[in-house]
């Protein structure tokens, strides 16, 4: 039966994050005391049917500050930013009186733009990352390799077709363009779930750790890490 009181859930509070706060020189990566240069992008990208901006610092602390007008997506985007040690802000705005479709996919291209931004020509990174993460019953495990070169490979299954009033199928759009745009050869697959929320929360958790691994610095790395000499 369902509940008709006026019941509001709380909002919850992202952490004030601003945009402007992205980019500064990142001082803790110093190993001789020197501040080096942050890796950081801010990108934006308006069509007819959405306006995304995104602001991304590879070596934050985890700070997420999302808002796509999507609130299963902000939660997890929120919950990648700190299990990558990203910081992370997005604001989208996108044509959700049609379906969120959209949006999410669009999200995704502009997050991926970001990353390939913030990786400049990807030197001195470890490249390659992998995590497995547990959500109570739900596996799932992400393999990436940030090269340049795209390609996905999406095995998680869902069997309800949505999660609230988030359809599942669009997490594989947002993968795509991701893996797309950031240039990342990504390999999602579930070992086992059966709560679409868990199984959903558990990918974006292993993306967020794989990713923090491969875009890592890699100290004995002076160049790009390819006996091709080149990453893009
Ligand atoms: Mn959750």
């Amino acid at each position: 039966m369902a509940n008709k009181s006026n019941f509001k859930a709380p909002r919850l509070k992202a952490p004030r994050l601003k945009a402007a706060a992205i980019g500064k020189p990142d001082a803790r990566a110093s190993a001789d005391g020197a501040p080096m240069p942050a890796r950081s992008a801010v990108v934006e990208r308006k069509t007819r049917e959405t306006e995304v901006k995104v602001a991304l610092n590879l070596d934050g602390g985890g700070r997420g500050a999302v808002e796509t007008g999507v609130p299963f997506l902000d939660h997890m985007l929120e919950s990648f930013a700190r299990h990558g040690f990203f910081d992370l802000v997005i604001q989208a705005r996108g044509d959700l009186h049609i379906d969120e479709h959209h949006t999410v996919e669009d999200v995704g291209i502009v997050l991926g733009r970001a990353f390939r931004q913030a990786l400049g020509d990807r030197s001195g990174i470890r490249r390659f990352g992998e995590a497995m993460v547990p959500l109570d019953e739900a596996l799932c495990s992400v393999v990436v390799d940030i090269s340049g070169r795209s390609y996905l490979a999406y095995n998680v299954p869902i069997a309800q077709e949505r999660v609230g009033t988030f359809q599942t199928e669009l997490v594989h759009d947002f993968m795509k363009a991701l893996s797309d745009e950031a240039g990342m050869n990504l390999h999602l697959n579930l070992v086992g779930g059966r709560n679409p929320h868990h199984v959903i929360e558990a990918a974006f958790k292993a993306l967020a750790r794989a990713m923090d691994q491969a875009t890592a610095r890699e100290p004995r790395s002076s160049g790009v890490l390819s006996t091709k000499g080149t990453l893009s």
